[in-house]
């Protein structure tokens, strides 16, 4: 079981979340690692026994002291370009990532997911309508518990994992029972060197996969090889939207399954995402009225479009989980029917190197007052006559509730990664939240 690793000689690079679980992973099997980290006073830092590892490295990583490992196991933060890396590896170092050895060692099947904006709520999607058919499903990857603290879980029938690009390129063993790209669109251009890279790394979800699912509406995500393949779009006969009673309902394995009313996500990129999951879900053996309740049921993820408050006849949603142009796209399609008066959007942030003329058309169309902030704040303000820069989230809110009138919508829905401002989506959501309160309450 110790997949040959015993005698190896292992360095983990990158002592963030999935770095810490690695560490834990490798000591479980008696190993004791070399820890390396770029960054010179990592947060976790404090956890590690300095006993139980063979050294701890930190600030610029230490190319000739990684070229003597005979493995590297690379946190996904960290490109594999990196100089250093790049030197060990051309020393013979084998690098992996910590899905690849999560691959190495399960047992169990696997759902894998990826794509550019969808992963998380199919993926809560798939583990939800997997438990509601009574088999012990866990979601893990990048939506949070990193996979190696997921395997030493008791009693998992299947492993539901969203899978990163970055997570991605470090993965070569992985075999899972299904498999899907949920979309592609422009993200992470600071670390892929053109859109062709980038999908490229997506594509590597396909690897060894019994059933390849696919977006219709989206030529990037088709599978170039695989077993079994499964487009989906919502004017797709066997998975699909079909019109009963005049009502639009899920179509799933050819059989209409639930009117779209019913559901408890809203917006059509939702429809897509739940037909998606019930095809990866029945793959690894849900049935259909576990699927129906999940689908009921499911409690929408927090920071993708979820209602902070209506004061005053206005509704201030935060969609900060919108981290790349196509994530705003969708959140104002779905909205947008459902605003009686104005849309205010406030975007801008850390756009990774995207081109944002491609909001453009949108903003023209769609979106009545555009309040800005952030690094790439400027390049979306240009996109639109009257816009507002603002320099903090609070300056935003403060402007929006100043425009505001009673059926209105002001969407926090950035198109962009928070770190410029914040630590992470989630803590921008949360000061969207606080300031929204604290400005009208
Ligand atoms: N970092 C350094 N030096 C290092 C190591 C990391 O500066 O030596 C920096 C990275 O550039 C990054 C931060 O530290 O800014 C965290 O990097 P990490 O690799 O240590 O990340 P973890 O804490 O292990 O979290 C990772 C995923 N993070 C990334 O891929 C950046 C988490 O996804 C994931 O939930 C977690 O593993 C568990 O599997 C987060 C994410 O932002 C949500 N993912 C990106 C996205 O969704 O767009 C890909
Ligand atoms: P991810 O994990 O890929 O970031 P999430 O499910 O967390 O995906 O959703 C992130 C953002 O993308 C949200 O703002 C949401 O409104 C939007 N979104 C969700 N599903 C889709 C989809 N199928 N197509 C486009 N955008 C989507």
């Amino acid at each position: 079981m110790m997949q040959g690793l015993a005698k190896k000689r292992i360095a983990v690079v990158g002592l963030g979340l999935s770095g810490l679980a690695t560490v834990r992973f490798l000591q479980s099997l008696g190993i004791k690692p070399v820890l390396m980290d770029s960054r010179a006073k990592p947060a976790a830092i404090e956890q590690i026994a300095a006993d139980k590892v063979d050294g701890i490295y930190l600030g610029k990583l230490d190319a000739n002291r990684l070229a003597k490992m005979d493995m590297i196991v690379l946190s996904p933060g960290l490109a594999p370009s990196h100089p250093a890396i790049r030197f060990a590896v051309g020393q013979g170092v084998e690098l992996v990532g910590d899905v690849e050895l999560f691959a190495r060692f399960c047992q169990k099947p696997i759902i894998a997911i990826t794509g550019s904006n969808g992963k998380s709520t199919v993926t809560k999607l798939v583990e939800t309508m997997l438990q509601h058919s009574g088999i012990n499903a866990l979601a893990a990857g990048n939506i949070g518990l990193p996979v190696l603290d997921a395997i030493s879980q008791k009693n998992i029938d299947v492993f539901v994992l969203e899978l990163s690009s970055f997570q991605l390129d470090t993965t070569t063993s992985l075999t899972s029972v299904a498999s899907c790209i949920v979309n592609i669109s422009a993200d992470h251009l600071d670390r892929y060197s053109n859109m062709a890279a980038y999908t490229q790394s997506k594509q590597q979800v396909y690897q060894q996969t019994k059933l390849a699912v696919y977006n219709l509406d989206d030529a990037a995500t088709k599978p170039l090889q695989a077993e079994q393949t499964l487009g989906i779009n919502l004017a797709e006969t066997n998975y699909g939207i079909t019109l009963l009673d005049n009502k639009a309902w899920l179509k799933v394995a050819g059989e209409a399954l639930l009117p779209v009313a019913k559901m408890s996500l809203f917006g059509a990129h939702n429809q897509f995402n739940a037909l998606v999951a019930a095809a990866l879900a029945l793959a690894a053996g849900a049935n259909r009225q576990g699927l129906i309740t999940a689908l009921q049921q499911f409690t929408p993820l927090a920071h993708r479009c979820s209602l902070v408050l209506e004061h005053k006849g206005v509704r201030w949603v935060n969609d900060s989980k919108a981290t790349n142009i196509g994530a705003t796209l969708a959140a104002i399609a779905g909205l947008k029917p459902s605003i009686a008066g104005n849309l205010i959007l406030i975007a801008g942030g850390d756009g990774k190197g995207a081109d944002m003329t491609e909001l453009q058309p949108v903003l023209q169309r769609e979106v009545q007052q555009l309040i800005t902030l952030g690094k790439d704040g400027p390049a979306i303000a240009r996109l639109k006559a009257n816009s507002i820069e603002v320099k903090s989230l609070v300056a935003a809110v403060e402007a929006a509730a100043k425009l505001a009138k009673s059926g209105d919508m002001v969407l926090l829905s950035p198109a962009c990664a928070s770190l410029d401002m914040f630590t992470s989506y989630a803590d921008r959501g949360e000061q969207f939240t606080q300031a929204v309160k604290a400005v009208l309450l």
